[in-house]
Formats: C-alpha cells, structure tokens, sequence
C-alpha cells in the first residue's frame, strides 16, 4: 500500500483532520487523552485498517499537529500526495468531554488551514483516479471554500465515473440549521450512497420514525441510504428493499468516530465487491468495535476483529 507513490488510490476521502483531547478519566474529569480526530480522516483511517487503498485529501498547518497528523497517515498507510501543508494556518484542535447525554465537541478550528481548501488546490488527479470519493457535511460546513471545495470533488469524481458517499454528518456548532438543510439537501441527489444518522436525519427532516426519515431522504434524491441508528444498529434502503440490521452487544465506552468507522468499513466492503447490504452488516459490526477504546482514532479495528464480531453474532 502506498503512502505517496505507486497507483493512487482507490478510495479517496476529503475534508479536515483535528487533533483530539479526549476527557478519557471520569475520576479526573481535567486530564485529556491526545488522539486524533475529523471525520473523513477516521473514515480514511478506518478503510485503511480494514485493507482498503485509501487517500486524504486536505491542508494542514506547518505546526507540530499538522506533522503528527502527517506521520498518523504515514503510519496507518493513507496516501499523503492529496495532503497540502498551509504555511499561514494552524490544524484544528478538538476537546471531547463526556456526560449523562453522551459526549460533546468543542472546537478550536475556525480559520484553520483544511478551512482553506478551495476547488483550485485540489489535487484532481488523485480525486479523478479513485473509485470511491468519500466527503461529508463537517467538509462542507467548516468554510464556503471548502464547501465550494467539496462540489468541485464530486464533479471531478461524476466525469471520472467514481462512485460518491456522503455523511450528513451535522455539526450545528459549526452552520445553522437552514444553511446546513440548503447544502446538505442540494448535495444528497449528487450522490450514489447516503450514509447519514438517524439524529441528522430527524433533524433534517423533522420526522422521528426510521420509515418516514428513509421516505423523506428518497424524496430528498438519495439513491442507496444507509441510515446509522447508534446503539440500535442501522437501516439499508436501495428504494426497493429495507434491511434493518440489529446491534452488536459490545462493552461501549465512547462513541467519538464509530459513525465515521462504520463509513470507512462500507467504504472498504464495496470497493472490495459487496452489495450494499452485506457492506453495511460489515460496517454495522466495525462501528461497534470502534465505540470500545477512548477517541476516534485508536479502537479502529482490523479485518479479523470484525470477521470475529460478526461471527460471534
Ligand atoms: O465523528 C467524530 C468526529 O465528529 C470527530 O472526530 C470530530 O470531525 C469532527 C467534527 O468535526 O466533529
């Protein structure tokens, strides 16, 4: 697998990497775990880990973050040519802390170098040569670049003839709602696999029930949803079939980054030739896994643990 030369890569992933704080100690609520974090990053990581031939496109600062962000990728064998280093903006910082309602993002990135990404620094041929684009609504939300980015992205990958998976991924600390719901819903139809979660769907749509936010997202131009439900599992919808798929039992500690895992493992599975459904049995058993260690990065899990998981189940 190649870090930056060889065949590009099959899957592609665009958006912005942050540094994590995670609050890992409920007995000391000030001491925070250094790890690494944003979403299309964990997904890029999580496909990797799983055998995928994966990429990450995005800009990082010329700080001691951006170059552990840098080595990260290196380590995990994620194509770093898509990865341009901003030599006037820092890299994104997150804390998380956890409570009763779950844990909570604090961000330290407005402004920051992946904030910057524009259509014209994309690296285009990287994008034109993948299978599979991945990108998310936390790509598009961060700045008007980089959500102008994210377009330029998927009409590269349309005329290569790639597919594109998108993550609603709402982060209303990071847009409002009304310009979110404008982006997200001009964006859905563009693509070949919705992968949202239920609490963005509900709060896209303003429906509750699984049948009704499945309609509304067909409605709404989404061809192939795979709608991720947290600890009750997931829902596959190809229009003509639903699948529900249960949860695994594990022993969950943070949540942080298992719906960017359960990407990452649907992106590997159909690169790798599943149907939807079987991708996202997969991924519905990597995401488990993945809420079984403290932060997004590092309870990512291999083949063997998943294929152990699914058939222990
Ligand atoms: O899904 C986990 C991500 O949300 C986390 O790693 C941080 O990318 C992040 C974000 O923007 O919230």
């Amino acid at each position: 697998m190649s870090e930056g030369t060889g065949p590009g890569p099959a899957i592609v992933a665009l958006g912005e990497p942050l540094i994590e704080f995670n609050q890992h100690r409920a007995d000391a609520p000030r001491e925070y775990l250094q790890g690494f974090g944003g979403d299309t990053s964990n997904t890029a990581i999580a496909a990797a880990r799983l055998g995928a031939r994966v990429g990450y496109v995005t800009r990082v600062g010329n700080d001691a973050f951006g170059r552990q962000l840098i080595d990260l990728w290196k380590h995990e064998h994620v194509d770093t040519r898509g990865v341009a280093i901003d030599p006037d903006a820092p890299t994104g910082v997150y804390f998380v802390t956890h409570g009763p309602k779950g844990h909570e993002f604090s961000y330290l990135r407005a402004n920051s170098a992946a904030s910057r990404m524009r259509p014209e620094t994309l690296p285009a041929d990287i994008i034109r040569g993948a299978q599979l684009l991945h990108v998310s609504g936390i790509s598009q939300a961060i700045s008007n670049s980089a959500c102008d980015a994210v377009s330029a992205a998927i009409a590269l990958s349309k005329v290569a003839g790639a597919k594109i998976a998108y993550d609603t991924n709402l982060r209303l600390k990071l847009w409002p709602l009304e310009r979110a719901r404008t982006v997200i819903l001009a964006t859905i139809p563009q693509c070949d696999w919705c992968l949202p979660s239920l609490d963005d769907a509900q709060l896209l749509f303003d429906v509750n029930v699984t049948e009704a936010v499945l309609a509304a997202l067909h409605g709404a131009g989404a061809k192939i949803i795979v709608l991720k439900c947290g600890a009750d599992g997931c829902a596959v919808s190809d229009g003509k079939r639903v699948e529900r798929i249960s949860p695994h039992r594990v022993t969950s500690v943070d949540a942080t980054g298992a719906g960017d895992c359960f990407d990452g493992a649907f992106a590997a599975r159909t690169i790798a030739g599943d149907d939807v459904f079987a991708a996202a049995r997969y991924a519905n058993a990597a995401a488990a896994l993945a809420t079984t260690g403290f932060g997004a990065v590092a309870p990512l899990p291999r083949d063997a643990d998943v294929r152990a998981l699914l058939g222990r189940s």
